[in-house]
């Protein structure tokens, strides 16, 4: 079995604007990965900024964190073998005209500004990630029963 990791997921604005938490949370959900977390918060610019920080200086900076503190957002943890890798996959590629046919943003979304979901990219990432959304608390661990016909 893959190492056992968390990550975060934010569910962006255009998501909850466009009434898809549902559809986004079900897709994690099915493939199997567990929610450890989940929050329902407008990000201010401060986090934003701190959570964008290697984004600092760029051309789309500003129009990133307007995007993402502009509406509410649903804040996750997903946990499960290989966990960050296989959120990323399912969130597929940053452009969603480059995604592949069957990931999120292949499936729902068009612009790379208004990709509907964010998904840590490595191990360090997602470590500071949560602690940036979580660290004051928020992550569940428990026990979920169908756990034997997902995980080897
Ligand atoms: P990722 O979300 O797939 O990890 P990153 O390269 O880390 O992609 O970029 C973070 C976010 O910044 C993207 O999801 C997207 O919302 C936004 N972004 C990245 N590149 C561009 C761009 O060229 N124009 C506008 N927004 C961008
Ligand atoms: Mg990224």
């Amino acid at each position: 079995m893959a190492k056992m990791e968390q990550t975060l997921v934010i569910i962006k604005p255009d998501a909850v604007q466009r009434g898809l938490i549902g559809e986004i949370v079900g897709r994690f959900e099915r493939r199997g990965l567990k929610v450890t977390a989940m929050r329902f918060e407008q990000i201010g610019r401060d986090v934003a900024g701190q959570h964008y920080a290697e984004h600092q200086g760029k051309p789309f900076y500003d129009g990133l964190v307007d995007y993402i503190t502009s509406s509410p957002s649903v804040l996750m943890v997903l946990a499960g073998p290989g966990a960050i890798q296989a959120t990323r996959n399912t969130i597929g590629a940053t452009r969603p005209v480059e995604a592949a046919m069957g990931t999120i943003r292949a499936d729902l979304a068009l612009e790379v500004g208004r990709n509907l979901v964010h998904g840590s990219d490595g191990p360090e990432a997602a470590t500071r990630e949560i602690d940036l959304f979580f660290g004051d608390g928020g992550v569940v661990d428990y026990e979920r029963s169908l756990d034997r016909w997902v995980l080897e």
